[in-house]
């Protein structure tokens, strides 16, 4: 559609980067979801689409879609409703006609739901009420140019670019961490914090799939230093060893996506919550922003807290942040741990998946690593490939090294660093102490192999049971330092939603509309079939104690390792949304459903990390999910069946662990 006769904005966030009235006719609707009032929009609507407005003579109608949705029990659900609009102002069908066929249209639609949802959508639809906005007048000849590359191709102006702007990205090499200047203020609702009522945990930070909500310790220097509208969230910290020290939460509110993991994971104190919803429109203010950049640009992690636990390890940055996943996503926390705990010392090889799609939505990057993607099909060998490459260049390092003659300080460094070669820390201190005026060319050339660097391999379940398995299982036969982290939704999360071998029997998927018939492949079992691999399965709502000390341990392996960590999906349908994504890996593990565990070659000891699993839990655990709880009314005659054979078949697999870790 070129030249639409009616926009729908779902979200009043786009009007800000987007220009969405550009091709709209002359004399057409422009409709707008928002909870402002007529006042209010007319004060803060962007002056570019006042003028088109105004110059279009376009009808303009508001409509609080959300709070009609939520009003009416269908939270968030407000396609329905915004379709409804266009039918109820547009000629496009007599609106009596539509409202009868949509009853038939939703009988049919959620034949599987529960009736009540069918009242719920039928009710929202019987209370839109949409108001008439009348915009007369704008700012004449204001002119706004957007500056950057990533500017321009995030407000859909990429066809304004010329041949000339992509030179420097010919190779695909793009600029690292753009997702951050996005600020795409895509929830209406976001957390606030209340200082009074924190004790500290950092849980909320360490739950936030999206990298937004990060907590500070600064010392008393830093503290006096800080801005008012620093210091004014800060509070002394109630740890008696750092009584000197001053905490607070930082949230960059126009990055959160309103999941609302921070607040369902936040103890607070006494039963008082630190972390409430609030309105984004009443946090957003001129310190807003500035407070969380600050705290980001000038607060460093403090070398006396153990930065490997759940708590110390949110005072690091991640290097993974405000990606596009899907709010509350289940994978995104894992890899947004795997950066603070490792930083700069790794590389990234993504699978294609969810995890390509929201890591490299080019030009928004959430990383700040080096991060490449190739095929769904070849991320195991791609990822190999990387290290040898790495591995082959270090040698040359190593043997220009041995052969030059340099100054003393460099000779130095040299030896530390052909000793310490595999030590990130040690020959990070070598590059940066090196004098490169002393060097010979061709190891200045190379000298960004001198820091050591790990390679991780990412991807889904798709990729890692299914399509790139020969990959996964060439490279757990080497001898190699390969990680690999398998990001087990248990369906091709990113196409929607379909089979994988990763997928249990009884589970509804796509290509399995009526409850999987074939056992889930136990890729675990497999790999644990090679002695000489590390193998792990973490569940990070279950204990991130474990899932801090299994990435620690792959990392630390000289070899092969393969974790396999629980992702809740939009995918598995869970009861009350994404915003349970982590109880619900809590209680997968806690029912037995996915089992965790440690298997680490060097010291040959099986640690079954989930021991008391009750399976009393388990029905209770998949009936929280549609993939699970339709099973009864798309397949009456053998729900039963695939239901029990699916527990059987974990408690099966359980005891199987169990043995292992009583036998190694
Ligand atoms: C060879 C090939 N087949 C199919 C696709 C299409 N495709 C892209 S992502 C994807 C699913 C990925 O699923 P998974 O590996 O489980 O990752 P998730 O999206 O769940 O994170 C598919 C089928 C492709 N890119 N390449
Ligand atoms: S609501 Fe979600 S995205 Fe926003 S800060 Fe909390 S956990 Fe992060
Ligand atoms: S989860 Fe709550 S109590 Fe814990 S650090 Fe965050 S805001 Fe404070
Ligand atoms: S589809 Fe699932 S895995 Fe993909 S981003 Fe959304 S929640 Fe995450």
């Amino acid at each position: 559609v070129e030249n639409p006769y009616i926009v729908v904005v779902t979200k009043e966030s786009y009007l800000n980067s987007i220009n969405v009235l550009h091709h709209i006719k002359n004399d057409g609707i422009f409709i707008l979801n928002t909870n402002k009032t007529i006042d209010e929009i007319k004060e803060s609507l962007p002056n570019n689409i006042k003028k088109d407005i105004v110059d279009k003579n376009l009808k303009f109608y508001i409509v609080d879609a959300n709070a009609i949705a939520l009003n009416n029990n269908i939270k968030n659900k407000i396609s329905l409703i915004m379709e409804s609009v266009i039918m109820k102002l547009s000629d496009l069908l007599d609106y009596k006609l539509y409202e009868t066929k949509i009853n038939d249209y939703l009988e049919e639609k959620f034949s599987n739901k529960s009736h009540s949802i069918i009242e719920s959508n039928i009710n929202a639809i019987k209370n839109i009420k949409v108001e008439e906005v009348i915009i007369i007048d704008y700012i004449a000849n204001e002119n706004k140019y957007l500056k950057t590359f990533v500017e321009m191709v995030n407000s859909k102006k990429g066809d304004k670019l010329k041949v000339s702007d992509f030179l420097d990205k010919k190779d695909g090499i793009y600029e690292a961490g753009t997702s951050a200047q996005e600020k795409r203020m895509i929830s209406d609702n976001v957390p606030k914090y209340l200082k009074n009522n924190c004790i500290e945990c950092n849980q909320c930070s360490f739950v936030c799939p999206h990298g937004v909500i990060r907590p500070y310790m600064l010392s008393e220097d830093e503290y006096n230093k800080a801005p008012d509208y620093v210091q004014e969230k800060c509070k002394k910290s109630i740890d008696p060893k750092l009584k000197d020290r001053y905490f607070t939460i930082g949230i960059s509110i126009k990055d959160c996506t309103g999941c609302g993991l921070c607040v369902k994971a936040c103890p607070g104190k006494q039963n008082e919550k630190a972390l409430v919803f609030s309105s984004l429109l009443n946090e957003l203010d001129e310190n807003s922003d500035k407070a969380f950049d600050y705290l980001s640009k000038n607060i460093k992690p403090k070398g006396d807290i153990n930065l490997n636990t759940i708590k110390g390890s949110q005072f690091k940055e991640p290097k993974f942040a405000f990606s596009g996943a899907c709010a509350g996503c289940g994978e995104t926390p894992y890899i947004k741990l795997l950066t603070q705990l490792f930083g700069d010392s790794m590389i990234v090889a993504n699978a294609t998946g969810c995890s390509s799609i929201y890591g490299g939505s080019v030009p928004s990057t959430p990383y700040t690593i080096p991060w490449a993607s190739s095929l769904f099909e070849d991320n195991a060998e791609f990822g190999y490939g990387i290290l040898i490459g790495n591995n082959v260049i270090r040698n040359r390092v190593k043997n220009i090294m041995l052969n030059s003659s340099v100054n003393d300080q460099n000779k130095e460094l040299f030896d530390k660093w052909i000793n310490n070669m595999n030590d990130y820390i040690i020959t990070k201190e070598v590059y940066d102490n090196l004098d490169y005026y002393d060097l010979p060319i061709e190891l200045v050339e190379l000298k960004d192999y001198i820091p050591f660097r790990m390679v991780f391999t990412i991807g889904g379940d798709g990729w890692a049971y299914d399509i790139g398995y020969g990959g996964i299982d060439h490279v757990l036969s080497s001898n190699e330092n390969v990680n690999i982290l398998v990001l087990d939704t248990q369906v091709y999360s990113n196409t929607g939603g379909q089979t994988s071998k990763s997928t249990p029997l009884g589970s509804i998927a796509a290509f399995s509309a009526k409850g999987k018939s074939q056992n889930k492949k136990n890729l675990a079992k497999m790999a644990l079939a090679y002695p000489q691999v590390y193998v792990a399965q973490v569940s990070l709502g279950y204990n991130g104690t474990h899932l801090i000390k299994a990435f620690n341990e792959a990392a630390k392996y000289d070899g092969p390792s393969i974790i396999i960590a629980y992702a809740p999906c939009i995918e598995h349908g869970i009861e009350g949304g994404m915003e349970n994504s982590i109880y619900m890996e809590k209680l997968a593990t806690e029912s037995g459903f996915f089992p965790t565990f440690r298997y680490n070659p060097e010291t040959k000891v099986f640690n079954l990390d989930s021991k008391n699993v009750n399976f009393d839990l388990y029905e209770e655990f998949l009936n929280k999910q549609n993939r699970y709880k339709m099973l009864s009314k798309v397949n009456k005659e053998h729900a039963e069946e695939l239901i029990k054979l699916n527990k059987e078949n974990a408690i099966a697999t359980f005891e199987y662990y169990k043995k292992l870790s009583e036998e190694i």
